[in-house]
């Protein structure tokens, strides 16, 4: 066949990955669809005071593109989604996104073996392969309560800048990672600042200096530096997961860790009772925060942990009949994590709807590929969370092995290649078995759908799954022929 005309779907750091990863391996019809204004993905929507990454830039930052130049441990939004248009612009990739692209519908033809991917305003464009790249934590979650609220109200992933909060009474709904890096910052402007919280978390230290300007200095000069605090901080986080892994031995050790640190930052034991988490350590995502539980213990802030009963016009009550007065809700409540790429409508081999396949949770080969959708491939897809490592590593892998499985369907002359029924399957009962007996099983959390089947993480190690993907698997794959050559045979070999 001709050069495969790819469409990604999504801007963010996966698709702008897959984008440069294709694009060196002589893939040159790209298009990526981004429904935004600008590229960045979760970088660009979250834009709340305080907003940074918690894992290391050294390590939360593309390999083959290392900036020598991060100004402290884990970078504030702006200079991450400045770092991102620095690495589209490099590898040109900015030019080949359609901005301002909703899309609605992606389906596949039995027909011409081709996808056709519509936006919300009617264009269309036809792809041999597509590769969905709007990962998990995009489609913001607002719990629906009883009442309604008069005052302002916004999510923390659109962040109202206009509103000005100082001085006024403003409620946080949510303790996830996100509001406890903007909790600080409100509890600085606000008059008084209540905090909804539903769960406590577990804590560990996040203090997050900006470098020195000789540490920088050194930094940018000797880059082999900066190579080995990527390993440290690789081997650092690993160890996070082997403590998920093992919650009665390991996992104790960080249990004790957190305890410690949240016993020195919290002096008020009425506080401390309350924001003690009633969990196993690593169940949800440990919270890296050095600020958070201190800004609880300020004389205008409240931790409130009696549930929301309902909104009224001016204010919150809560389940002890107790009526908080406010002005602004910030929901700091998450996202729709399980519905992955929907209400995108997916439609594969025969029609079939993959909302449907996916009727008791999602799942793809590898967290990349799903039996029935020929040449869909997913980025930062189902299982392919990590509660530790660099979701970067996982994305780059992700790429690496959807580039030979389009170089094969290259070299094959297939229309179309599609992952094994059988393989999915099995490897899907290999992936959720791993789940047996780690943290992760033992509370609700984003993690898991209403059955309680973990949709979202990968089971293991960020080495394993990299190791997994770093060789594609012929035989796991069937090719179809090309339209034209169908009458003969409607599949190619698999291998
Ligand atoms: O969302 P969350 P987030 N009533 O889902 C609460 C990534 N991230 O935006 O724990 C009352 O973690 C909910 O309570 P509970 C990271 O992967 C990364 O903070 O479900 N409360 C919880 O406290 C992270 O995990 C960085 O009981 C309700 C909160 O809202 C993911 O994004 C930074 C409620 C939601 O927390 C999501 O983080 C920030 C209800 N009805 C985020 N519904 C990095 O630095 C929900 N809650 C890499």
């Amino acid at each position: 066949m001709t050069a495969p005309k790819v469409v990604i779907v999504g801007a963010g750091i996966g698709g702008l990955a897959a984008a440069i990863e294709l694009r060196r391996h002589g893939f040159s019809d790209i298009t990526i669809l981004e429904r935004a204004s600008q590229l960045g993905g979760t970088w660009q929507y979250n834009t709340y005071p305080g907003c940074a990454c918690d894992v290391p830039s050294h390590l939360y930052s593309y390999s083959f593109a290392q900036k020598p130049d991060w100004s402290r441990l884990c970078s504030p939004s702006g200079e991450i989604l400045g770092y991102l248009r620095d690495v589209a612009a490099e590898h040109d990739v900015a030019r080949l996104i359609e901005f301002g692209t909703k899309v609605q519908t992606c389906a596949f033809s039995d027909a011409s073996r081709r996808w056709t991917v519509t936006a919300a305003d009617g264009r269309a464009w036809e792809a041999d392969a597509l590769l969905i790249a709007t990962g998990q934590l995009h489609q913001p979650a607002i719990p629906q309560f009883e009442g309604e609220f008069a005052g302002h109200s916004f999510h923390s992933a659109a962040w109202d800048h206009d509103y000005d909060l100082r001085g006024k009474r403003v409620a946080v709904i949510g303790t996830g990672a996100s509001a406890v890096q903007f909790v600080p910052e409100v509890a600085e402007q606000a008059g008084q600042l209540y905090v909804f919280q539903r769960t406590g978390n577990w804590f560990l230290p996040r203090r997050n200096r900006p470098y020195p300007g000789w540490f920088r200095a050194l930094l940018e000069r000797v880059p082999a530096i900066q190579a080995v605090r990527r390993r440290i901080w690789t081997t650092y986080i690993e160890f996070l997961t082997v403590m998920i892994r093992h919650p009665r031995s390991i996992g104790r050790i960080g249990k004790l860790q957190s305890s410690l640190f949240m016993r020195s930052q919290l002096r008020d034991p009425k506080v401390r009772a309350k924001a003690w988490p009633d969990y196993t350590f690593g169940c949800k995502r440990v919270l890296f925060s050095s600020r958070f539980l201190p800004s609880l213990e300020r004389p205008n802030v409240e931790l409130v942990t009696d549930p929301v009963a309902r909104l009224s016009a001016h204010g919150i009550e809560t389940t002890d009949g107790r009526l908080r007065e406010i002005d602004c809700i910030i929901y700091g409540t998450g996202f729709r994590t399980t519905q992955f790429m929907f209400p995108m409508e997916i439609l594969g081999a025969q029609g079939r709807s993959l909302r449907e396949v996916w009727s008791d949770g999602a799942h793809a080969h590898l967290g990349v590929a799903v039996a029935g959708f020929p040449s869909l491939f997913l980025v930062y897809g189902p299982n392919t969370n990590t509660s530790g490592g660099s979701i970067i590593a996982f994305e780059e892998a992700q790429t690496g092995y959807i580039r030979q499985a389009l170089e094969h369907m290259r070299r094959q002359g297939a229309a179309a290649i599609e992952v094994r029924l059988e393989v999915a399957a099995a490897s899907d009962r290999a992936l959720q078995a791993r789940f047996a007996g780690t943290a992760w099983m033992e509370c609700d959390s984003w993690y898991r759908n209403a059955s309680g089947r973990i949709v979202t993480n990968w089971p293991g190690y960020m080495r394993e799954y990299v190791r997994d993907l770093r060789r594609f698997d012929p035989s796991e794959y069937e090719l179809l022929a090309a339209p034209e050559a169908r009458a003969q045979a409607p599949t190619l070999a698999g291998a």
